[in-house]
């Protein structure tokens, strides 16, 4: 794709819709897309396949499909700029996964700390978060991207990636681009507001630290006033000693599109309470307008309508991509 003259950079990453969209998605993931949409040629898809490696009600799935999906678009991603797709809907992912599985080692997949942290629990896992990182590496060597924006977790799952397009290029013939993990500075991870040492976190099962971007927004107004802070009374970035107000100035810092040093001049010898009651208004106000754009979405097939142009957009080059694949390795063998 062209932009005044010049090719623009591809840009592809995913969400699993897992569970309720919460403000640390909305900040790492969620708004960051918004801001890259003019700059890049971007595919962003909802990781379904994905998702069925933890159980959900299918009625749940489905709910948490579309709205994030609504959420992606609420939020000011636009779907004429940006592909939107579900990854269930371009079937050569699966395809090209199973090649891909066939490429890496189960202790390239041993050494992955998604998987690690999981059988550390001793519970019993299933064999798709062992090999999450093959379908994973499909979905984004499929199209070339040239950056591949994750929060800090999933850094580790791009650089296989890497790898294992380097294997293949080396062991057929240069088929796949090599692309970058991108991970934002600022938001990239953002604390549970009751335990600020620790990720916000949908699967977070009392979810008095979480903030969830559908739930009522009076509910996360009080709990952005009754935030975990420290008792020096000092508005100052510094997470190592200071974790809860500084979380809360990144998120601040997010939502106004201002920097820190700017906030923390404006706060300098007024109080916390000031502080989270200032930051609960602005959150308010960016909730407002999300909630009622999400319910415009909603309503009618638009929805559907996205969908469908991304998955047909998404497929011209997954079939291309995979149609090359197949002739490199030997699977096709008609002639024509
Ligand atoms: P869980 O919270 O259950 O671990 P998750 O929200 O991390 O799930 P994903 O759907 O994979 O699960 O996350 C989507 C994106 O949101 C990823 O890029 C992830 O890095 C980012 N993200 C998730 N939580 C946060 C957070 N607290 N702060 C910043 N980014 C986050
Ligand atoms: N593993 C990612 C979701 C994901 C993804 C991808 C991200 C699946 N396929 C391809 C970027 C590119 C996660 O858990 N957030």
């Amino acid at each position: 794709m062209r932009k005044e003259g010049l090719y623009m950079k591809r840009m592809l990453s995913g969400i699993k819709p897992t569970g309720r969209v919460t403000l640390g998605n909305y900040i790492g993931a969620i708004k960051p897309f918004v801001s890259y949409q003019d700059e890049y040629e971007m595919y962003i898809f909802i990781a379904n396949l994905h998702s069925m490696t933890i159980y959900q009600k299918p009625a749940d799935l489905r709910q948490n499909t579309r709205d994030l999906i609504a959420l992606y678009i609420a939020a000011g991603l636009d779907p004429e700029k940006v592909t939107l797709f579900l990854q269930s809907d371009v079937l050569e992912h699966a395809q090209l996964g199973w090649y891909l599985g066939c490429m890496v080692s189960m202790g390239e997949l041993s050494r992955m700390t998604q998987y690690k942290d999981k059988k550390a629990k001793n519970e019993v896992i299933g064999a798709g978060i062992f090999n999450y990182p093959s379908l994973m590496n499909a979905d984004i060597l499929m199209y070339d991207p040239d950056y591949v924006p994750v929060g800090e977790d999933q850094k580790q799952h791009v650089e296989l990636c890497r790898d294992i397009a380097e294997r293949f290029n080396s062991r057929y013939s240069e088929t796949f681009k090599i692309p970058e993990p991108l991970v934002t500075k600022v938001g990239g991870r953002i604390m549970d507001l009751q335990n600020p040492t620790k990720k916000m976190s949908k699967s977070d099962e009392i979810g008095k630290g979480t903030i969830y971007i559908l739930d009522d927004i009076q509910v996360s107004k009080k709990k952005i006033k009754s935030a975990v802070t420290d008792s020096d009374g000092h508005i100052h970035y510094d997470p190592e000693n200071k974790p809860g107000i500084s979380n809360l100035l990144e998120i601040y810092s997010i939502l106004v599109n201002r920097s820190i040093a700017d906030l923390e001049k404006q706060y300098d010898g007024k109080g916390y309470g000031e502080f989270k009651n200032d930051l609960a208004e602005v959150l308010g106000e960016e909730l407002e307008k999300i909630q009622t754009r999400y319910h415009e979405i909603m309503s009618g097939s638009y929805l559907d309508d996205v969908l469908e142009k991304g998955a047909q957009k998404a497929r011209i080059i997954a079939r291309k991509k995979l149609a090359k694949v197949e002739r490199k390795i030997g699977i096709t063998i008609r002639k024509r």
